[in-house]
């Protein structure tokens, strides 16, 4: 039986400090998730620059064990959209999910099976709540690095299928200094 244990935050970089695992997302593993492929392929050609880091705690994934992790999303852009996770449905879709911002600005883009969306922009102590069924991803908006604390099913289990190739219904892009939604030309239902 798993024992209680503790972790932390480093709450000036964002990182959690005492993980097990690190997963390391750079550009060449994002290929076509970005709109503005010419731009990407220019931005890989020059450096295969990080997008974001996962950092977890290791707990089976049983059911009844809670996984968690910070993810730590580094500021920058493809053209105007910036940088993000890749974003998933869970295996179990009927598995919620807890965000709680660390780190700078930032938000988190979801839609359900129906295609629908919703946004919510994250800062320091914004609680999201991922309802069971709804796809999630994150994006930095801000121009340092975006941290959140993810809580979920240790048996919830990530499908990233579609949404690699296709996305989401909105992209989150910079206009005017500022983010804003616009439809995902990929995304047609
Ligand atoms: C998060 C995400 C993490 C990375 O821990 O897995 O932010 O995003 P992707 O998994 O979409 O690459 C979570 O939602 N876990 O369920
Ligand atoms: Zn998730």
């Amino acid at each position: 039986m798993l024992e209680p244990f503790v972790s932390s935050i480093d709450f000036s970089s964002g990182k959690l400090r005492d993980y097990d695992n690190k997963l390391d997302r750079k550009l060449s593993s994002m290929l076509g998730m970005f709109a503005d492929k010419d731009i990407f392929d220019q931005m890989l050609a020059k450096e295969d620059s990080m997008v974001y880091e996962v950092f977890e705690k290791e707990v089976p994934e049983q059911s009844g064990q809670l996984a968690h992790a910070v993810t730590v999303i580094h500021p920058g852009k493809v053209g105007n959209e910036y940088f993000m996770t890749k974003g998933h449905f869970h295996v179990k879709e009927n598995n919620a999910e807890i965000y709680l911002g660390i780190k700078g600005n930032g938000g988190i883009i979801m839609q359900n099976k129906e295609g629908q969306s919703s946004y919510y922009p994250i800062e320091p102590g914004t609680v999201a709540y991922v309802a069971p069924y709804w796809a999630h991803r994150t994006v930095n908006t801000g121009n340092v690095a975006f941290s959140f604390l993810a809580i979920y099913p240790a048996d919830a289990g990530h499908d990233y299928g579609s949404i690699e190739q296709i996305g989401f219904p909105k992209l989150v892009v910079e206009q005017n200094s500022h983010p804003e939604l616009v439809d995902n030309p990929k995304f047609t239902r």
